[in-house]
């Protein structure tokens, strides 16, 4: 009888442990049905948990939900296509996508800037991040998101350097939005920055953006935007944690990058329909992750 562990055997283990190791699927996540095509999520009023939910394509038929103890609950009415949500300055700040909405912890919601209050036309505005002061936010336009796609099932961008790309408008921006709802831009159309999706902030206040149709995930340094990672097309949330991590989610891909301190990339999350705006919960090891086809919010454990 041979003792030794055949070798092709013990590679089999290894790899299946990797495997398992790299990343987490849908079938390892608790998860909530929150309604239909929800985007984003932030904590807010008591600690709980609100989604923006577009609904469908009927204007007015977008809610923003609660979670409270595992019950899903409509929080505010009357919205059209809400993205983004953060929680600033006592107030949930929602973009709804040519104008963004405050709404106070009764529900009642109210303009907070109209697209005419824009120093420039207003597009498709997409994620919403608190800034520094708690005193505002930071909006993405996503600017012209018109031809975008190669192909819808399955999807499939148009190369970068397309001809369909080049025929783009620069027009995707950046915006500081203060609660008093004065509008400023704060990074100017770029060809690094073609459909911005993803907001946030960064452990030294800077932006990070995640242009969804490049695959950049960028960050803004005294002005100027520099790349930090590519090969992430559909890059819909961009998170730093207090770690250092980064956390990338692609919406049409259904898959998480974690970027660790040393520069190595790898996929955390991945078999999601459609990965949209995450909350990263760092201090419990946590994202909260809508899907939007799949009308769910998972919660995965980093
Ligand atoms: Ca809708
Ligand atoms: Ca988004």
């Amino acid at each position: 009888m041979n003792h030794k562990t055949p070798p092709l055997f013990l590679c089999s283990v290894l790899m299946a442990m990797v495997a398992s190791a790299a990343s987490v699927t849908p079938a390892d996540c608790k998860a909530i049905d929150v309604g239909q095509r929800p985007e984003s999520i932030t904590r807010g009023f008591g600690g709980d948990f609100f989604v923006s939910v577009m609904g469908g394509q009927e204007p007015g038929d977008a809610t923003i939900n609660r979670i409270h103890n595992g019950e899903v609950s409509v929080f505010a009415t009357g919205l059209n296509e809400p993205k983004g949500i953060a929680f600033v300055g006592g107030y949930l700040v929602v973009s709804d996508l040519d104008r963004v909405m405050k709404i106070d912890s009764d529900g009642n919601v109210s303009e907070l800037a109209t697209s005419s209050n824009f120093p420039h036309v207003v597009s498709y505005l997409n994620d919403v991040a608190a800034d520094e002061f708690q005193n505002g936010v930071y909006v993405a336009d996503m600017g012209d998101r018109g031809n975008m796609w190669k192909s819808a099932d399955p999807r499939e961008f148009w190369a970068i350097d397309s001809p369909e790309a080049a025929a783009f408008q620069r027009i995707g921006r950046i915006y500081h939005i203060s609660l008093s709802g004065t509008v400023k831009e704060v990074v100017a159309p770029s060809d690094l920055m073609l459909c911005p999706n993803g907001v946030s902030l960064d452990n030294n206040g800077n932006l990070l953006i995640g242009a969804f149709f490049n695959g950049y995930l960028l960050n803004v340094i005294d002005g100027e935007l520099s790349i930090l990672e590519e090969n992430m097309r559909g890059a819909d949330a961009v998170e730093q944690s207090r770690q250092g991590d980064y956390y990338i989610s692609s919406w049409n891909q259904g898959k998480v990058w974690k970027i660790d301190t040393e520069g190595n990339v790898s996929v955390l999350a991945e078999g999601f329909l459609s990965a949209a705006d995450f909350y990263l919960d760092d201090r419990n090891n946590m994202i909260y992750l809508p899907d939007m086809l799949a009308g769910k919010v998972y919660r995965l454990l980093l």
